[in-house]
């Protein structure tokens, strides 16, 4: 007994005297966090600063193996990293990753304008920024059948528009988009059948996605025309409606690369609510466009 309590003294003072002071030294946090930190070096166009969130939007570059291209935002713990970088710079920054949290630091300024992958300036430029209330641009478009319609004509249904192009590989992006659409179609389908509602499926691919194209793609979505429409519009057109609510599209090397944007539009035709990304559900956009129908 003795032996071991003499044993768990020496142990214990061991521990207590060895590592504790280090502890104290100049970079505790070192010590106290081991969780492990994934360092991303990214590039991109920086777009602005809100002090308050702490948060820098910044329209990067693909992150091979993490992320797709996209505008996002991001947390800056220190200004100071900031400091002579103004919107429309170029920079290179790491993205540090943790289980729980996410960062940038080392932000640096390599030049100004656009980086290489990302799309024209002008559509990035400041102000026209769309919100909830706010009208889309009327644009014209091409649907499965082949026939040219309008935005405007969708006015008095509930509508939601996404963005897509038929020949994406990515599982997570179009593809997933289209079974959303087709899921919140079914789950809408039972909320409201009495119609009033419509999907959208905009490709950004009007070379590729001719009529025909489309309407094979429609099938195999067992889409219902006369719920959802599947149409494609000139790149032009879609940055008219699309710049706005922050999507990206950037033809390179035979795919398209671009971020992902659905938005909700009411009766009136005004947006309802932006769903970013592709981590909404079928149930939320449902849910979204029930209450738009009854007018909540
Ligand atoms: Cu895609």
């Amino acid at each position: 007994m003795k032996w071991a309590l003499f044993i768990g003294m020496v142990v214990g003072g061991a521990v207590g005297n060895g590592p504790v002071p280090m502890a104290f030294s100049e970079e505790p946090t070192a010590v106290l966090s081991p969780k492990p930190v994934t360092v991303y070096e990214v590039r991109g166009v920086f777009k602005g600063f809100d002090a308050k969130t702490r948060q820098a939007t910044i329209s990067h570059e693909k992150i091979p193996g993490y992320m797709e291209a996209m505008t996002m935002s991001f947390e800056v713990r220190d200004d100071a990293e900031l400091s002579g970088v103004k919107a429309g710079d170029a920079v290179e920054f790491r993205l540090c990753v943790k289980a729980d949290d996410a960062w940038i630091d080392h932000v640096r300024k390599t030049g100004f304008g656009e980086a290489p992958l990302l799309v024209p300036a002008k559509t990035a430029g400041p102000g026209r920024e769309l919100n909830v209330g706010d009208r889309l641009p009327d644009i014209a478009l091409v649907n499965e059948r082949g026939e040219l319609i309008r935005l405007e004509s969708f006015r008095g249904e509930v509508l939601a528009i996404t963005f897509i192009y038929t020949a994406c590989p990515l599982p997570t992006y179009c593809l997933r988009m289209s079974r959303n659409f087709k899921v919140a179609q079914e789950l809408l389908g039972q909320l409201a059948p009495g119609r009033g509602w419509h999907f959208l499926s905009i490709s950004f691919d009007a070379q590729r996605d001719r009529p025909e194209i489309l309407a094979a793609y429609a099938k195999a979505y067992q889409a219902d025309s006369k719920l959802w429409t599947f149409a494609s519009a000139s790149e032009a057109a879609v940055h008219a409606v699309g710049d706005g609510i922050g999507l990206e599209f950037k033809r390179t090397e035979g795919r398209i690369d671009h971020n992902l944007r659905t938005v909700v539009i009411d009766g009136q035709g005004r947006i309802r609510c932006i769903l970013r990304g592709n981590s909404w559900t079928p149930q939320e956009l449902a849910a979204q466009m029930h209450s738009a129908l009854r007018g909540r």
